[in-house]
């Protein structure tokens, strides 16, 4: 009995010798304090994910995730359903369209290089 207590031991001592923690940093498509909010929360909602830092400025999601739980994939995923894009994954059109209107990255004018929208173009002399 005490033997078979010992091999139960050393194995989670395996186990937990094997649980790494990680801090990882994925480019998340966001555009204000409502977008890191929920970005965070989302986040911080998977199981072994330890903290989520969403930095908005530099377009990043930073987290730090014990490796035998969770994925990232599965939280960028996840993120990505909410309408963000986030690391491989693109938010789905319809996602992103549900996303109020501080919120839609993808039309900052600024990050529009061609700026104008084809208007005055191809207009004709009155003839
Ligand atoms: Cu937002």
């Amino acid at each position: 009995m005490k033997k078979i207590l010992m091999i139960a031991a050393a194995l989670l001592l395996t186990v937990a010798a094997n649980a790494k923690v990680v801090e990882k940093t994925f480019t998340v498509r966001g555009h204000c304090g409502m977008c890191k909010n929920r970005i965070e929360t989302a986040a911080k909602g998977f199981d072994g994910v330890q903290s989520a830092a969403y930095d908005l400025k530099a377009q990043r999601l930073t987290l730090t995730y014990e490796t035998r739980q969770v994925k990232p994939n599965q939280v960028l995923k996840a993120i990505a359903a909410m309408g963000y894009d986030a690391g491989k994954f693109t938010a789905p059109q319809e996602a992103y369209d549900r996303l109020e209107a501080c919120c839609r990255y993808r039309e900052i004018p600024e990050v529009n290089e061609h700026g104008h929208h084809g208007e005055g173009e191809g207009h004709h002399h009155a003839e």
